[in-house]
Formats: C-alpha cells, structure tokens, sequence
C-alpha cells in the first residue's frame, strides 16, 4: 500500500460541552460540564454545587457553536474535511437524564447541524457521551455508581441512533472511558461518570463500579444500534497515553506492563466482550466485591465494538520502586518525566513515535480498525495585528504526528479508518477550561475570563491542513 486509503476520514473532532455554548438554549439540561469553573495549569476547576453565582463557567457560553455552526463548518469543508466528530449533549435530548420522552427541540438542533453537515460532503462522526452527562443524575442518583443509569443511557442511545440512523453511520459510546483509571484526582470520575467522592470514601473500587456499568450500557447500545440498522458502525472510545518503563530494569517492564493493563482493561471488554483475568483476580487480591451479574456478562459478549476510536496527545513512562513489592499501578504516584522527550507548556509530553506505536499497540491486540478521533498540541497562539497566527509549533507537531500515523499504516499495515486533530477551532480546554490552551487550526477571539468578540480567523495551520488532505497524506 501507497498511503492511506481512498475515504480515508480526514477531518477535525470537538465536544458539545467545549464548542456550543447555548446551555440553556431549546430547553436543554444542565449537565457536569455546566457546573466546572474555570481552571489553569496546575489549579484544577472547580466543581461546584449547581450554578453558583459569582463563578465563571467558561462551557455555558463555549465559543457559541450552537448559533454560528453554518459559519464554522464552512470553514471546515473549506479545509476539505470528509467528516466532522462531535458529540450529541445528551442534556439536549433529555435534560434531566431521566425522562421518557425525549426533547424536540434538542433534536432538531443536531437534525439541522447534520444536515448542513451533509450538504457541505462531510460526514458526522458522533460521541453519544464526551463528559457532558445530565447533572441530575449526579445529585439524584450518584452518578454511574447507580445501575439506573445504564437505561437511561440506553433510552438516550436507541432515540438518537433511531432518530439519526441516515445522517450518522459512525458513533462512539462514552469519550475516554480510561480516563477515570485516575480516580485520585476529581476530574476524571467526574466528567467520565458523574462520580463525587465522599471524604475517606474508598474512590477505587467505586470507579470499577461505575466503569462497569458503562461497559455494560455500551455493550446494550451496540446491540440496540444493530437492531436499528446493521449498516451503524459503534466504536469505543480510549485515551491511549502509552506507558514506557523508564529503563530496561525488568521490573520497570513488568511495572510498565501492569500500568498498561490498569489503564487499558477497558478495550478489552469493549472488544472482546469479557474482563481479562489479571483484572479478575485483582479484583480478588484487593477485595472489591463487585455487582457483575450473569446478564450483564451475556450483554457483553452481545455488544462487542466494530471499531477503536481513541485520542492520543503523549506517552507516560514508570518505573519499579521499593515500596511497592506487587508493582501495582496508581496514576498519581506512579508516573515519571521521560527524559527523551519534550513538554509542552501543560507539561504534556510530546512524542510522535509514540502514536506509531500506540498504533500497533491496539492492532496486534485486537485486530479491529482503528479511528485516531483526536491528537493536537494545545498551546499558546499570538494573534497578530493582520488577523494571522503563525502557528509553526503546531504544525511541527502535528506532521510529526501524521509522519509516524503513516509509517504504523504504510509499513506496519495497521487498519486505520480517519484521522481527526482535536479542538479544529478552538475551544473551551477540558482539562483546565482555559481558552489560553490552544488548538484550532481556527482562532477564536475569546480569552480566559470570557472577553472577545468570538470572532473566527485561519491561523497558518489552516492552510497547512487544507494540503494534507488535499494530498491525503503526500505533503506534510
Ligand atoms: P485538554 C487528559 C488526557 C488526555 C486527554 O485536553 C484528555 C484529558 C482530559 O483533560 O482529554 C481529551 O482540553 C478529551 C477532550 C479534551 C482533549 O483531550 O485538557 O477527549 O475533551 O479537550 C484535550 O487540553
């Protein structure tokens, strides 16, 4: 093979939560994103109890997506994409999370932004949950630590996939479901699954719980989608941060291998449909007794993904230290700095290699195609006074990127179905809710505190992209 294959999905991927805006337009909920104030490096937002006022929420307003879309997506088939990955806020289509019957005008919302899609030749690529679930599911039911919410999950899925099913054909279930293999820090079982933690609760075996919940509604939406229209192709969604060992010391291996396979286990179900038994008998050594029932194990093995979608920004490395004789994984202790590789200035680690290597990664475990659905180097752009940014660094990044995408494809013969850089235009950061970080091939005039005139201009990335898909990979 030559290069990526005709129809290879070139493209750019954001969330409802970070681009729209509109929170509280065509009756929609409040969701988890709706109540995280803003945050920066090194000080994490802040989740508060409802809307308080006083606070800055930078989601509610986003960069107003929900009124200008016709506008964005132009420049978006300007740049020649072939698909468009998004997200469906589930608190559109049912505000509450709980309700029977669906919201109209939340739907026709996504009818119309599909369509106008369409026209413009670029097919949506949806997430139906990307850290945007109802907020009254958190407070009237916990959040994922409840089994309820794998109907109403089910109830949202089977609506939008019936609702959708000849405007959208690719759809992914939850956004990075791995991330809560960080269950330390708030953020992630947050946004993931709607988790808050008591003080001294013991936040692990809750994550497990929550996780597993989500396995199973997404296994149920798979068979469901199936029934709908066999032609529907449902993915799961991971964030693959490969783990190195720091050296060549066996144990750092091992310690390396087992911190994969805390963060990773959840492909596995995903795609084969049961739990690896290294997770099963670590259930046991650790105790947790969890509510796993026979049907859901059958719902499981029913619901197995057609594909892999997954995000990559950088790799981790770990090693072995003494004080942990069973070389168990924990994301908040055990990671180190990779002396080999640079940092942005989020101290994300850049390595290109890395994604080549994630690549082969996921195929020789699993074999099925894969979808890279975001990658893109969050920084920080100067608007110059002619309108320009001149964003070399992020096209540095992301032909280095796409240099090692094709090797893994090219000379590796891995399946790769699209390529979607994260954050086109740029938005609302989920990690940090800064507009600061960066990474749209599209400035938008807005800062931090919520100032600007959300004005769009092309940065030099703009240009850069429109070529390589032109090309389809040629000229980087
Ligand atoms: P931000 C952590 C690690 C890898 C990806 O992230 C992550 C996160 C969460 O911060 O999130 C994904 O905006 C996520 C997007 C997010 C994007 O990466 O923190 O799917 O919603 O915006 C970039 O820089």
């Amino acid at each position: 093979m030559s290069g990526f294959k005709a129809g290879f999905l070139w493209g750019g991927a954001v969330a409802a939560h970070q681009l729209e805006g509109g929170w509280k337009e065509g009756g929609k909920g409040v969701s988890v994103a709706d109540v995280m104030t803003a945050g920066a490096h090194g000080v994490p937002r802040e989740i508060t109890d409802g809307v308080l006022p006083g606070k800055n929420y930078p989601n509610h307003e986003a960069i107003d997506f929900y009124h200008r879309y016709k506008d964005d997506l132009k420049l978006f088939a300007e740049m020649g994409y072939k698909c468009f990955r998004t997200s469906i806020a589930w608190t559109r289509i049912f505000p509450n999370g709980d309700e029977l019957t669906p919201n109209e005008a939340g739907l026709q919302f996504y009818d119309d932004l599909f369509d106008e899609c369409l026209k413009l030749g670029i097919e949506p690529v949806i997430t139906l949950s990307h850290f945007e679930m109802p907020y009254h599911l958190v407070t009237e039911y916990g959040g994922w630590r409840n089994r309820k919410l794998i109907e109403f999950f089910v109830r949202f899925a089977k609506v939008v996939f019936t609702r959708y099913q000849h405007k959208v054909k690719y759809w992914m279930t939850f956004n990075e479901i791995n991330n809560q293999a960080n269950y330390h820090e708030d953020f992630a079982p947050f946004t993931n699954s709607g988790l808050k933690y008591q003080p001294g609760e013991d936040r692990e075996p809750v994550m497990y719980q929550a996780a597993h919940y989500e396995l199973v509604a997404s296994a149920l939406a798979v068979k469901a989608a199936r029934e709908i229209n066999p032609a529907l192709q449902i993915g799961c969604m991971i964030a693959m941060c490969p783990i190195y060992p720091l050296t060549c010391a066996p144990n750092d291996m091992m310690m390396a291998m087992n911190a994969m396979h805390r963060r990773y286990w959840f492909t596995d179900v995903h795609v084969r449909g049961k739990y690896p038994q290294h997770l099963l008998n670590y259930f046991e050594r650790r105790g947790f007794a969890l509510d796993i029932t026979e049907e859901d194990r059958q719902a499981l093995t029913e619901g197995c993904v057609d594909y892999i979608g997954f995000s990559y920004y950088m790799s981790f490395a770990t090693k072995a230290t003494e004080d942990n004789p069973q070389l168990d994984y924990d994301e908040t202790t055990s990671l180190v700095s990779n002396p080999y590789v640079q940092k942005s200035d989020w101290g994300w680690q850049i390595d290109p290699v890395g994604l080549r290597y994630s690549l082969n990664w996921f195929y020789d475990h699993y074999q099925l195609p894969l979808f890279i659905v975001e990658n893109g180097f969050g920084a920080i752009d100067v608007l110059e006074s002619d309108g320009t940014v001149n964003d070399q660094y992020r096209i540095d990044y992301l032909s280095a990127h796409i240099a090692e995408m094709k090797k893994a494809v090219v000379e590796d013969g891995v399946d790769l179905m699209g390529y979607t850089p994260w954050g086109c235009i740029d938005l609302v950061s989920a990690g940090t809710g800064e507009m600061k970080k960066r990474y749209g091939f599209i400035y938008v005039d807005k800062d931090n505190e919520g100032n600007g005139t959300l004005a769009r201009s092309r940065k030099k990335s703009f240009a850069w992209y429109q070529k390589v898909i032109a090309t389809n990979g040629s000229e980087l």
